[in-house]
């Protein structure tokens, strides 16, 4: 009978030394190193909102990450070495376990839900999960791109823009994505405390980052109460509170 004979005997002798070897490399890790070499890397920077987004999902959905800081400030995210990574320069970068890199948070966010159904960020309906989308763009496609520091950075550069043109122009376009969020969650999950049922998901990862930069930049959050309440409650959680830029171990 074929599965009563030995493993090498069934899949030939050559691949029974492959068998070994593979243990063996395996079992003369350091423990530390055998424990880590399965976990996937997030290129991350303490204060980068899409990478925030991306670790409420990975915590959110119960996984294990090591975190590698890029250090923004002192530009490492234009090191040939980062570049390498994310043609983009742009953090995060996400490398799995097998060394592939996935970069953009709304492809890595994406890829997490489907390679981990368990814990879904995304209702099943169809169209309550293209609501969520579409307030998750809301910040991700309209509101974070105008506020990033490369687009900040440019107009102190080429516009002569001071601090407070840089402050008002920050403000103008979260207040405006926030209005119209302020009246879709009204009309979505009326009387709900997150964006859809009883507990947070994808909106929630691209929201808490967005409003953490809206205090940053000191935007009146009083005419958006449901927002404000949803970031209450979601820092309720330990996904959040483990995701949160002074939680980092980069943070200043
Ligand atoms: N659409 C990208 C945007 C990534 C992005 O803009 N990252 C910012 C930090 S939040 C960054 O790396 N900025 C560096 C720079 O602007 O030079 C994503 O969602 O991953």
């Amino acid at each position: 009978m074929a599965h009563a004979r030995p493993i090498w005997f069934r899949y030939g002798v050559s691949n029974q030394s492959v068998i070994i070897s593979n243990i063996c490399n395996y079992l003369w890790q350091e423990p530390e190193t055998r424990q880590k070499s399965s976990l996937m890397k997030l290129y991350s920077y303490w204060r980068s909102g899409t990478a925030h987004r991306t670790r409420i999902a990975l915590n959110l959905k119960g996984l294990d990450y090591d975190l590698e800081p890029v250090d923004l400030r002192a530009s490492a995210h234009k090191s040939a070495d980062y570049l390498a990574k994310n043609p983009q320069g742009l953090v995060p970068a996400l490398a799995l376990d097998d060394g592939t890199i996935l970069t953009q948070s709304p492809a890595i966010i994406e890829f997490l839900e489907e390679a981990y159904p368990d814990q879904p960020l995304l209702p099943g309906d169809m169209v309550a999960k293209a609501r969520i989308r579409a307030m998750a763009a809301v910040i991700g496609c309209d509101t974070h791109p105008l506020n990033n520091l490369r687009l900040l950075q440019y107009q102190k550069r080429h516009y002569n823009a001071t601090d407070g043109d840089i402050a008002r122009w920050t403000a103008q376009w979260i207040s405006a994505a926030f209005s119209a969020l302020e009246k879709l969650l009204a009309s979505h999950n009326p009387g709900g405390v997150f964006a859809h049922e009883d507990r947070p998901g994808l909106f929630e990862c691209y929201l808490v980052p967005q409003i953490y930069s809206a205090r940053r930049f000191k935007t009146d959050l009083a005419p958006y109460p449901r927002l404000v309440a949803i970031d209450k409650a979601c820092h309720e959680l330990e996904a959040f509170l483990k995701a949160r830029p002074e939680n980092q171990p980069d943070a200043d």
